[in-house]
């Protein structure tokens, strides 16, 4: 029998149960070996590639925090000079490479229409760093620059008071729909709960002409205080309680997901907050 080659290796060392390494394998599923991936600085590339080993079997390099997307559109325009129109490239980016330091010139490789699928695998927090809160933190959430209770620690201090009482008191930045007035054809939303749709949802944009933005929501242990055992149940719980809903777009239509009823979203609300540290 023919031995399967696993895209991403065990061996890496995130932290156990990190819901980012989880959603990276359903996404390494459903990648075609003839596939180049560019890396963000964060978690995923760190935990993966300490020097001289490598937890990948595709072609994968390294980028700056802040540029991915740029050496997305370079390693394309080689393989357009080759002639060569089957190699897929594939960006994978946490959320502040995504929403904060990166959006310039992922905006820029949007506007040129470039046949590049983007993934941002959301922490909700510069997870690598040490939990500082990013465009993708949700309102309330306590980091380690949005401390709840610790005004000692805050470094934003004009807003000391607020975020002493709240945790971080910014609204989460709406990447989908940054990503739509684009006009980016294939556009979604997933969470690490999900494996099955994450696997499906590559899959659909890597059929699409032109680009594709897939956003992960992986729920990290430490940054969320929440047990090695529960980032699969706790990406379920953000679907089910409306925080952060499955959703596709085709060519700006939404064809999949969307709100979940009122009465689900109220049964999971509560749970899904409860469990995690960083809302406490
Ligand atoms: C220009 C620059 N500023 C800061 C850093 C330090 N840095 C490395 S990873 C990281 C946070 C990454 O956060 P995110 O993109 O959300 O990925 P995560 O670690 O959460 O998966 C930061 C601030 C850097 N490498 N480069
Ligand atoms: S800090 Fe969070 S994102 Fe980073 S490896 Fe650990 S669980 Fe994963
Ligand atoms: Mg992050």
């Amino acid at each position: 029998m023919k031995k399967e080659i696993k895209k991403i290796s065990s061996g890496h060392n995130a932290c156990a149960g990190c819901g980012q390494l989880s959603a990276v394998q359903s996404v390494m599923r459903a990648l075609d070996k003839d596939t180049i991936i560019a890396n963000a600085t964060g978690c995923l590339e760190v935990t993966t590639t300490p020097y001289p080993q490598s937890a990948w079997s595709l072609p994968w390099i390294h980028s700056l925090f802040e540029n991915p997307a740029a050496v997305a559109t370079g390693i394309l325009a080689a393989l357009k000079k080759q002639k060569n129109q089957k190699t897929k490239v594939v960006v994978m980016a946490g959320d502040g490479g995504t929403f904060d330091i990166g959006m310039g010139v992922i905006s820029g490789m949007w506007e040129r229409k470039e046949n590049i699928l983007y993934i941002c695998y959301d922490t909700e927090s510069y997870s690598n760093t040490g939990f500082q809160a990013s465009g993708a933190t949700p309102y309330g959430a306590s980091t380690s620059t949005s401390p709840k209770g610790n005004q000692e620690k805050c470094q934003i201090k004009k807003s000391c008071d607020l975020i002493n009482k709240t945790g971080n008191h910014l609204q989460k930045k709406d990447m989908i729909r940054i990503a739509l007035a684009h006009d980016v054809p294939y556009v979604a939303q997933t969470t690490a709960g999900y494996p099955n749709d994450i696997y499906n949802k590559v899959k659909k944009a890597l059929e699409i002409k032109g680009p594709a933005y897939i956003q992960i929501l992986a729920p990290c242990i430490p940054g969320w205080g929440i047990k090695t055992d529960e980032a699969v149940e706790v990406g379920k719980l953000a679907n089910q309680s409306n925080f952060y809903p499955l959703l596709e777009y085709l060519n700006g239509e939404l064809i999949s997901g969307g709100l979940n009823s009122e009465e689900t979203a109220e049964k999971h609300k509560e749970t899904y907050i409860k469990k995690q540290g960083r809302f406490k």
